[in-house]
């Protein structure tokens, strides 16, 4: 019925045709657009011959010639899909043109209308909701793109490249024409028709080339431009200082737009980028909105090099360009903020959000063989763990070797459309290090379990770490083993960073039996084998090990770490992830006795040593080289969701109650410590989202997340102050966020004066649904679908969408996973009436299911119960329709 098509990377075959130019001539009027497109295109002499294809999806075709030649209508047929033309000369020049309705597109794919403009976005395969094409990133071409419109209404036209030629039109209409120096697949193309205000700066790169930097935004909006803009100049610096590359166009245009289903897009000259990381002022953005900001337009400007420059030769490879630029916006993250801390954010989110994934229905690796709807893999898999994957590459062979490998590839690739192979290959030829055990990450699926076991021999004064590696197939390699598509699985190569730590909290002088050289304090095991020992020498005492340093390889680490040993490492360790790693697992071991025990009071299950650990923790922000903004990662509990992945079998209940027990128990017992703080860490200069005071900020608000679960009248009254006082938005939300898990009266009224205050800035509205979605208050679930229904909420608006309904459904277990399978149905309610209009946001929000199978049969039978009821919808897309098959599988 809706079972989609399953495409496999074993299948890829070079393009039959290819494309030298394309002109495009895109002419905007009231409701529709004509798109006349010509395409010098030629047979491709490595490929096997074929008809010509051409994709197409949603286009009305007018007319269609070749070499000027009008096509009888026996000579060409449109499938729906497709555009077959069955004879063609070796050679020639094809022209059609089609008409397009971007008004009723709320795919948000392709040409669409936001607000009173025109937008595009072709990656991965809107394109071809534009015009036929051979829609496919190792076709490439140069194109050409002239747009018309109306010249009051659609002021600025846009498109990649460099502005040849304008002019007026008759009926108060003006054209402009942009013409791309490089050839480019189909995915980079971008124009916009809108009335936008600009904002505008000149870099000039190292050789000299003067470029204009320009951030469009719809009027009113220029001051919350600065940020973006500063970010891509630091952006465009870095990529030289780091890895000698510069920008290589005259232009390079930023568009902010509101509806837009992800972050934001690398079009060559044109990123566009959804409003959410482009506009920011102290008092609507928070210093996560100002971090997010720096990384995103880092990550898109980067992509110019490492996805556009040298592009991937079909959509299995995405990791190709997507997990060697977080890697690179990961690096100019910890650069130009606080390097540890940038880590363990990332660390965070990589167990937050892709683990999960990898032990789900959905898991692939980060190179996936098969595919039935690639806008499904725009994952946190091909993303993160991509970029976990490139970072150990540059772990295991070094800085400067990498550097070299950088400059190899694209020495070797620029211009063309490679391989994650090709990739490697480079890396291991700059490097010397055989790297084809390495590959094995690109093709196995699921989380590695890294078994590390430690003895100590006193009189021999040796330490032995036994290591041992454990993957077990996922249903990914399930699939693929039934399909007849198996791969013979075996261990990763990878790189275990570590150090040891004496009674004192001293670093040790690392030395391996049998080797001669001491390694400093700090060394990295190549892991290889499936079980591997490593012997230390001259070791005086037993040690305390601090293993996995910087987060060194993407598994789940399993060592029995005593609570002194980690209280120990939380102390003294100099690797700032593993300090905070120690407070996350030793929450983690205390919160899983407690959910273990739920009506056993809550000081019988929390150590007082685990209270005075997080005291000398928060104290510790207060010494000469302490660092507030660590101390506040260290303070926050681990998530529920967190929590729930160790479980067998997860009770969310039990856990919230543990969770919320163990904060309250720490806000008693650290009142004092908290208050002091939290007056010590005011920050009285003007706002700035530098990281010394976004670290304060960040600090004084966990402590106020605390004393808000006190309870009592004091503790509301500072909420309450805190909001009144605060001077950014940052202090704000902090103060709303605690509110909106406050049942008082000043909550509603604070709520309602907020909307009013802000009613005209969406990206604020949204902030304003997801604390209310997030909340922990009974109502949450009925307060959801009441907002849904709110002037505020607007189920075309993806951000809104995902403030209200994707927060709800991955933020808050407790809610979404509510016994009585309220929330799954408020999920599937929302994932019916949006699939038809957006299926890429609808397919998002189905993904929140992908855990259902892990929890009580009660709640799985309600899960299913509505997973079915989707499945079973009529004309169900192929995007939601993948999701929600393999996780009924
Ligand atoms: N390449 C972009 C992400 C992106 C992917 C798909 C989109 O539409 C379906 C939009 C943006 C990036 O990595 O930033
Ligand atoms: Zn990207």
């Amino acid at each position: 019925m809706n079972a989609p098509q399953t495409i496999y990377l074993k299948d890829y075959a070079p393009p039959t045709w290819l494309v030298d130019t394309v002109d495009l001539d895109i002419a905007i009027n009231d409701g529709f657009a004509l798109v006349s497109a010509r395409l010098a295109m030629r047979r491709n002499p490595d490929a096997a011959a074929g008809a010509l294809l051409l994709d197409g999806e949603d286009l009305h075709l007018e007319s269609i010639r070749i070499d000027g030649r009008p096509l009888g209508a026996d000579e060409y047929a449109y499938s729906g899909d497709k555009l077959t033309i069955t004879s063609v000369p070796d050679d020639f020049v094809l022209e059609t043109v089609v008409r397009i309705e971007p008004d009723k597109n709320t795919q948000l794919s392709g040409l669409y209308r936001s607000k009173d403009g025109y937008f595009t976005q072709c990656e991965a395969q809107g394109f071809r909701r534009i015009t036929f094409y051979p829609d496919r990133p190792d076709v490439m071409a140069r194109f050409t793109c002239t747009l018309h419109a109306d010249k009051s209404r659609f002021p600025v036209l846009l498109s990649n490249g460099n502005p040849v030629a304008q002019g007026d039109e008759d009926g108060g209409r003006h054209w402009a024409k942009w013409q791309d120096p490089f050839a480019k697949p189909a995915y980079l193309f971008a124009c916009v028709a809108a009335k936008l205000e600009v904002v505008e700066d000149t870099y000039v790169t190292t050789s000299g080339r003067r470029v204009r930097c320009a951030v469009y935004v719809e009027p009113g909006k220029l001051d919350q431009c600065a940020h973006a803009l500063a970010a891509l100049k630091l952006s465009m610096k870095w990529d030289e200082d780091v890895f000698g590359l510069e920008m290589d166009l005259e232009h390079y245009m930023i568009v902010a737009v509101g509806d837009f289903n992800m972050g934001a897009m690398e079009n060559k000259g044109l990123n566009i980028f959804n409003t959410k990381f482009v506009l920011a002022r102290p008092d609507t953005a928070t210093d996560t909105d100002y971090q997010n900001i720096d990384r995103v337009v880092a990550h898109e400007y980067f992509h110019n090099w490492t996805g556009n420059r040298v592009t991937c030769r079909d959509w299995f490879q995405l990791s190709l360009k997507e997990g060697l630029t977080v890697f690179r916006d990961q690096n100019f993250g910890m650069d130009v903020h606080s390097a540890g801390v940038t880590r363990i954010q990332e660390v965070r989110t990589l167990r937050a959000a892709q683990y999960p994934e990898d032990a789900g229905p959905m898991a692939h690796p980060i190179r996936p063989a098969s595919y039935a709807e690639i806008n499904n893999f725009y994952t946190a898999t091909v993303y993160e763990k991509g970029a976990e994957v490139i970072r150990m590459i540059h772990t295991l062979i070094g800085k400067d070797a990498f550097r070299k490998g950088m400059d190899l590839y694209f020495a070797r690739h620029d211009g063309q459309a490679v391989t994650c192979e090709d990739f490697v290959a480079a890396m291991q030829d700059a490097s010397g290090l055989n790297l084809d055990q390495f590959q094995r990450w690109y093709n196995q699926a699921g989380t590695p379990k890294l078994i590390v076991r430690s003895s100590y021999d006193a009189a021999g004064k040796r330490y032995t770490l036994d290591v041992e590696q454990q993957y077990p197939a996922t249903p990914y390699e399930e699939r693929m083993t039934a399909e007849g598509n198996g791969i013979a699985r075996g261990p990763y190569y990878m790189p275990l960073v570590l150090g040891l730590l004496d009674a004192k909290g001293n670093e040790l002088p690392l030395r391996l039996a049998g080797e001669e050289r001491v390694q400093g304090t700090q060394c990295t095991l190549s892991i290889r084998k499936d079980k591997q020992r490593f012997v230390f020498a001259d070791v005086d005492a037993e040690p305390v090990p601090s293993l996995l340093r910087g987060f060194s390889a993407p598994v789940v680490l399993d060592y029995p770490y005593s609570n002194d040993e980690l209280t120990h490492l939380m102390a003294f360790d100099s690797d700032a992830v593993n300090r905070w790693e120690a407070a996350q697992r030793l929450a983690t071991g205390i919160l899983l006795k407690g959910i273990a025990a739920p009506s056993v009071p809550a000081d019988t299950w929390i150590p007082e040593s685990y209270v005075e650990a997080m005291r000398r923790l928060l104290a510790s922000a207060f010494t000469a080289d302490g660092d507030p903004a660590l101390v506040a990662e260290a303070l926050v509990l681990p998530a529920e969701t967190y929590l729930a992945e160790q479980m067998e079998v997860v009770e969310p209940d039990a856990i919230h109650l543990a969770r919320l027990a163990l904060r309250q128990h720490l806000a008693q017992a650290l009142r004092e410590p908290l208050l002091k703080a939290y007056h010590d860490l005011k920050v009285d200069r003007p706002y700035s989202p530098d990281s010394e005071q976004a670290g304060k900020r960040a600090l004084r608000n966990v402590c106020l997340s605390y004393l808000a679960e006190l309870g009592d009248e004091a503790s509301h009254a500072l909420v309450l102050a805190h909001y009144e006082q605060a001077a950014n938005m940052t202090d704000t939300m902090a103060a709303l966020a605690a509110l909106a898990n406050l049942d008082v009266p000043a909550r509603h009224s604070v709520l309602d004066a907020f909307y009013a205050r802000w009613k005209g800035e969406a990206l604020v509205v949204d902030k304003w649904l997801q604390v209310q979605s997030t909340s922990r208050l009974p109502n949450t679930g009925s307060d959801v679908r009441a907002l849904m229904a709110h002037e505020a909420f607007d189920i075309r608006n993806p951000n809104k969408v995902y403030a209200l309904v994707r927060a709800f459904c991955a933020a808050n277990p407790k809610h979404f996973h509510a016994a009585d399978g309220s929330g799954y149905k408020l999920a599937a309610d929302v994932i019916l009436q949006l699939d038809p209009l957006n299926p890429q946001v609808a397919s998002r929000i189905a993904r929140t299911f992908d855990r259902w199978k892990k929890f009580d049969p009660a709640r799985q039978a309600k899960a299913r119960e509505q997973l079915e009821r989707i499945k079973a919808q009529v004309g169900l897309s192929s995007d939601v329709a993948e999701v929600v098959g393999k996780a009924l599988d």
